[in-house]
């Protein structure tokens, strides 16, 4: 017999998909279809990581399954290449981030052949390929013709030392990642998305999606809808009104003062000479706080303005305070205090001693009109970068933006020597002097003039949110996706991923309802089954980091000799697909004992032509099939185990490995596609018959010293094992009590049905 040797098999049957490309799909009108995909990952320097393995393997497993059931199935695979890390490695380095690029996605396809997915590799995309971004501009024109892509003035994060614009993640603990100095906020005018428009529909959509329910909250709270009023406050000095957004406008008899937010406009019409300085220092230092840091439940803090507003219910003279707890972007960033029913008015006026008065609830709809607010902003999609996709826009001579004629795209990266922004905040776009130049028809002046170019760089989350649809026609150069070949294979039908559960899921479904507008989808959603898996922590359960230098790499599991298929079905074992799990070598060894069972049994075992397992062979099926359709990977996996268990005990016909074979090959392919090469058999997926799953059962009297003290009722199959029957007795709970001085001997009688226990 041939030793299992998982490293030969497994570079066996990756040379034959290689030269065969039996993933690759088609169109096939008619055929039913399955399209599935996992979060496209970023690929990073440091390769795959166990945690891709698992997400992978999981859109693995159903692909496979799938397509052994006959469907026209379609996984294409891509990367995400656009972001920080190369850009960071570029300013450090020098080194430009289209070649760090190129070398990880080499390792990282390399890497996932080593794995044996089941990926139709001739429709691998990557966001920084010109022929892809290409399209993420042209969508992102669709939606500035329509108003949905426009500009603002914005607060971002800046490090007045290194004079540059920073993203959220380069800001720790309000300092600059790179020189250690406070951050400020800067005022700068940048591109949003108008998610706003598709508030409702996106949040009234969501629950007929197969989500995760948890997926499905923090969507809700994320848009957070609420329902409430607008009212006007008229300030006393006579500066412009307030307007406060409230949810319970019935509680306006006991607001005893307001509050806006530091950056809220009208700021400075409230101030006076006496309060200006401390409002202003007040203000400054908000700024440094994100928002979240802002919502914590802190002690609060504010400042008085120096102005009152009239209460319009009760006329009273109220004060108008500035707190950082008020949110700008929220509602009209102005609040009228409750401090007798709101918490956080309640703690504000006892800290500043303001008055708590308790009083009636008026009628809800006596003031103002009612208003719908959403916790949601617009999207902000301005990244002050050079690797991004370039926002496909340029400005005349007055500043006002122009977009790019379509025919003109892509908008190419240049090529710059320095990859530092510029100490106006713009990034190094800006010091490619000859790109910056344009020549664009300017309607207004009726002629050709020379144009600036934007040099800010579009959110990777853009490039995100239709790569979906790229994947169904990828190189498609007519347009972003192909109107036959995204009616055959879209919506997709299993996502899956372990992260993005607002950002990208919710811009991927904005996307969706505005190009279903413009009649570019006929859908509307995006993504009818999303799987959100867990992470694989290491050994102690804590998280893999190479800080902790507790990572274990992918690789080395497969090339310690363990293989490809051992890892796959290992992670699928490791538990339930969608909770955390700790890495655990022993159990490395005993997925990979259990494949060898399967090897050796498939080689080694002398075949018995009596069909006694036929009850076994069909209950695994149904199990399996059905743990696979319920994402049940783990006990599909446990369930194939058993089988091999009872197969060892009874013998094994040719149709049990066979079955084995087939249920086994959409964790194991490599070692499945073997078994089936020696048994000449296809990888059809097998089908139970009802009418085997039955069996008879059999009561069984338990004794203890002769006397009669439970009885247990097991299936009839298992009476010709004694020890199984032991097993079963012993764990009945009577049973239990009565051997507790200890087992002398076990007696079991399998015709008289009685099992005597002696103690
Ligand atoms: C008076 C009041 C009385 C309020 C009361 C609540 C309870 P949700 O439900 O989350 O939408 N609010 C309004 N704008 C705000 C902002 N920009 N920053 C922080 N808080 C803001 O919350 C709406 C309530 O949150 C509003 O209703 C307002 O306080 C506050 F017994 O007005 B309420």
């Amino acid at each position: 017999m041939e030793r299992y040797e998982p490293l030969k098999i497994e570079q066996k049957w990756q040379q034959i998909w290689e030269k065969t490309s039996p993933f690759k799909a088609k169109e096939a009108p008619g055929t039913p279809k399955v399209m599935l995909a996992e979060m496209f990952p970023y690929p990073s320097g440091a390769g795959l990581h166990v945690g891709h393995v698992r997400n992978f393997t999981i859109v693995d497993v159903l692909a496979r399954f799938h397509a052994q059931q006959g469907l026209n199935v379609l996984r294409p695979f891509g990367y995400d290449t656009f972001g920080l890390p190369a850009e960071n490695y570029a300013i450090k380095t020098g080194t430009a981030p289209q070649k760090v690029t190129k070398i990880n996605i080499d390792n990282f396809r390399k890497q996932a052949k080593r794995l044996g997915f089941a990926i139709d590799w001739s429709r691998e995309i990557n966001t920084s390929d010109p022929e892809y971004y290409r399209w993420t501009q042209w969508c992102f024109l669709q939606l500035y013709k329509k108003g949905l892509a426009y500009q603002k003035e914005s607060y971002q994060w800046w490090c007045p030392v290194d004079q540059t614009v920073l993203a959220n993640e380069q800001v720790e603990n309000g300092k600059c990642w790179r020189c250690g100095h406070e951050v400020e906020k800067k005022k700068m005018k940048q591109w949003f998305f108008k998610i706003t428009e598709y508030a409702d529909e996106l949040l009234d959509e969501i629950d007929h999606l197969e989500w995760p329910d948890k997926i499905k909250t923090m969507q809700k709270n994320w848009i957070g809808r609420s329902v409430g009023a607008e009212i006007d406050f008229a300030v006393e000095s006579g500066a412009p009104h307030i307007t406060v957004f409230t949810t319970r406008p019935d509680t306006i008899y006991g607001a005893t003062f307001l509050v806006v937010a530091p950056e809220y406009g009208q700021l400075e019409s409230l101030l006076t000479d006496d309060t200006r300085e401390k409002v202003l220092a007040y203000k400054a230092a908000a700024l440094k706080k994100s928002e979240i840091e802002r919502q914590e439940n802190k002690e609060k803090t504010g400042v008085f303005t120096g102005s009152y507003a009239i209460n319009p219910a009760t006329k009273a003279k109220i004060p108008i305070w500035v707190a950082d707890y008020v949110l700008a972007g929220y509602g009209t960033g102005a609040i009228m205090a409750v401090p007798a029913m709101d918490d956080r008015d309640h703690e504000f006026a006892e800290k500043f001693d303001l008055p708590i008065v308790e009083t009636e609830l008026c009628d809800r709809d006596k003031f103002g009109t009612l208003k719908t607010t959403y916790r949601m902003r617009d999207w902000l999609i301005s990244r002050q970068r050079y690797w991004g996709c370039p926002i496909p826009i340029a400005y005349d001579s007055e500043g006002n933006p122009h977009p790019i004629p379509e025919d003109q795209l892509p908008v190419l990266i240049p090529e710059v020597d320095d990859y530092q922004p510029d100490n106006t905040g713009r990034s190094a776009l800006a010091k490619a002097t000859d790109w910056l130049k344009v020549n664009i028809y300017n309607e207004a002046i009726g002629q050709v003039e020379e144009m600036t170019r934007e040099t800010d760089t579009l959110d990777g989350y853009a490039c995100s949110s239709w790569y979906l649809w790229r994947y169904a026609s990828p190189h498609d150069n007519t347009a972003a996706w192909s109107q036959e070949a995204i009616k055959y294979w879209e919506p997709v039908d299993y996502y899956c991923g372990a992260d993005h559960a607002v950002a990208h899921l919710l811009y991927i479904r904005f996307w969706c309802k505005f190009f279903a507008d413009e009649g570019y989808l006929p859908f509307r959603e995006p993504i009818k089954r999303l799987l959100y898996n867990g992470y694989i922590n290491a050994p102690d359960g804590k998280k893999m980091s190479k800080s902790k230098g507790n990572v274990i790499d992918p690789l080395d599991v497969i090339n310690d000799g363990y293989g490809a298929d051992t890892l796959r079905t290992y992670e699928m074992f490791i538990g339930p697909y969608d909770q955390d799990a700790a890495w655990d070598t022993r159990s490395v060894g005993g997925v990979y004992r259990f494949l060898n069972r399967c090897w050796t049994l498939c080689f080694a075992t002398p075949v018995s032509d009596t069909d006694h397992t036929v009850t076994t062979r069909h209950r695994t099926i149904k199990k399996v099939t059905e743990d696979i359709h319920r994402y049940n990977f783990n006990t599909a996996v446990a369930a194939l185990m058993e089988y091999v268990n009872e197969l060892y005990k009874v013998g094994a016909i040719t149709e049990d490995l066979i079955v084995l074979a087939k249920l086994l090959k959409p964790f194991a392919p490599h070692l499945a596609s073997e078994m089936l090469e020696k048994l000449s058999s296809d990888d059809e997926w097998p089908k139970w018959e009802d009418q085997y799953l039955t069996s008879d059962t059999a009561e069984i009297i338990i004794q203890v010293n002769g006397k009669l003290r439970s009885k247990i009722t097991i299936d009839a199959s298992n009476l010709a094992d004694e020890e199984k029957v032991v097993a079963i007795a012993l764990a009945d709970d009577k049973i239990k009590k009565y051997t507790e001085p200890g087992i002398k001997k076990t007696i079991f009688v399998p015709k008289a049905k009685i099992l005597n226990i002696v103690v």
